[in-house]
């Protein structure tokens, strides 16, 4: 494995870099958090990083003809690519500089992906480039819980009952949308042996995600992080607000803030001192009556909801991040 770059924590906002490497340029809506995160990832990593990007609003609506904000080299790579992507880059990196071609020098790639990229169309490629441990990359999943780019069709992470332009709420069935939201950060830190850094993130929480995709970088191997996006296209809010949003999806404990680093678990912000009882959980309620896509649920859906999130907090074997209920385990016969 290629050496990694150094790169040390910030220890607050006065800290963060002054440096932007995600400008102008872009045409993302307005209160996008998606582009917030991609300016948020590419301050934390500097300079010396080569960006992927599969399709998805963050590649369509931020490099179109010959306008882009990216300062840093960047590439377009396929809906379901973002693993092969990283990995193929990561590769070429090394040969290059082993060759000689190019300087020999640590270089972060990062390949991002939205969740119908990454969580459904682009699962198997990212797997595949988590087993490479060779290879230093970082796969960074940034979740609008939608395939918003194409008008915001319902994806293996939206959640449960939302109103997406593929299960919109009709007379006979008010709930079109039934499937719970894939655990997608948690499948990767588990299936994956030897991968040493998984993360959870939300923009709302700004150090926090710098300084995980920091870790990621300088950890090296192949790594992930998760991003809780809210997007006001698709949730149907007003985009002034997108980071209170972001808050409340962590405060209700709808999202778990962790990080994963070396087999040890962490939990975050708010999701730690929640699970330490230091703190409650806000009602979802809070949250959903917020937003436009959930604006058809009656009260037995957002009861509903609340005890599938009150579920996930009390009865998983890891609070909201391994859904193992240890009380129905068979115990194992005698002898
Ligand atoms: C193989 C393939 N199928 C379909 C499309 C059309 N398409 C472009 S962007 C997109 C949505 C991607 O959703 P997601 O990955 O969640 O990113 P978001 O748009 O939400 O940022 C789709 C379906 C495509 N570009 N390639
Ligand atoms: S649809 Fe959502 S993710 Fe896409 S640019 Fe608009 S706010 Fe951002
Ligand atoms: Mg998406």
């Amino acid at each position: 494995m290629t050496t990694t770059n150094t790169l040390s924590m910030i220890s607050g906002v006065h800290d963060s870099p002054l440096e932007e490497y995600y400008t102008s340029g872009h045409r993302t809506c307005q209160g996008c958090e998606s582009a917030l995160v991609m300016k948020l990832m590419i301050k934390a990593a500097g300079p010396r990083t080569v960006v992927l990007g599969s399709t998805g609003c963050m590649y369509v609506a931020n490099t179109t003809y010959y306008s882009t904000p990216w300062v840093v080299p960047w590439m377009h790579t396929q809906l379901g690519s973002s693993g092969s992507a990283a990995t193929g880059t990561a590769a070429g990196l090394k040969a290059l500089m082993s060759k000689g071609k190019i300087k020999d020098e640590p270089m972060n790639v990062i390949s991002f992906c939205g969740d119908g990229g990454g969580v459904d169309m682009g699962l198997s490629a990212i797997s595949a480039s988590l087993t490479h441990l060779q290879y230093n990359h970082l796969v960074f999943c940034y979740d609008n819980e939608s395939y918003a780019n194409t008008d915001i069709q319902d994806s293996g992470s939206s959640p449960y009952g939302v109103n997406t332009s593929f299960s919109p709420p009709g007379k006979l069935h008010r709930i079109m949308h039934k499937r719970w939201k894939k655990n997608m950060a948690a499948m990767m830190a588990v299936g994956h042996p030897g991968v040493r850094y998984v993360a959870t993130g939300c923009g709302s929480y700004a150090v926090d995600l710098m300084n995980k995709v920091r870790k990621a970088l300088a950890l090296g191997g192949p790594t992930f992080i998760h991003t809780y996006d809210p997007c006001p296209k698709g949730w149907d809010y007003d985009p002034m607000y997108s980071h209170e949003l972001g808050m409340l999806g962590v405060e209700t404990g709808i999202w778990v803030q962790y990080e994963i680093e070396d087999g040890e678990l962490r939990l975050n912000g708010p999701s730690r001192m929640i699970e330490a009882g230091r703190r409650k959980r806000k009602p979802v309620y809070d949250f959903l009556k917020r937003q436009g896509r959930y604006a058809h649920f009656t009260d037995e859906d957002v009861d509903y909801y609340q005890e599938k999130i009150d579920e996930m907090w009390e009865k998983w074997w890891l609070p909201g991040i391994i859904p193992i209920h240890p009380e129905d385990a068979i115990p194992a016969s005698p002898g």
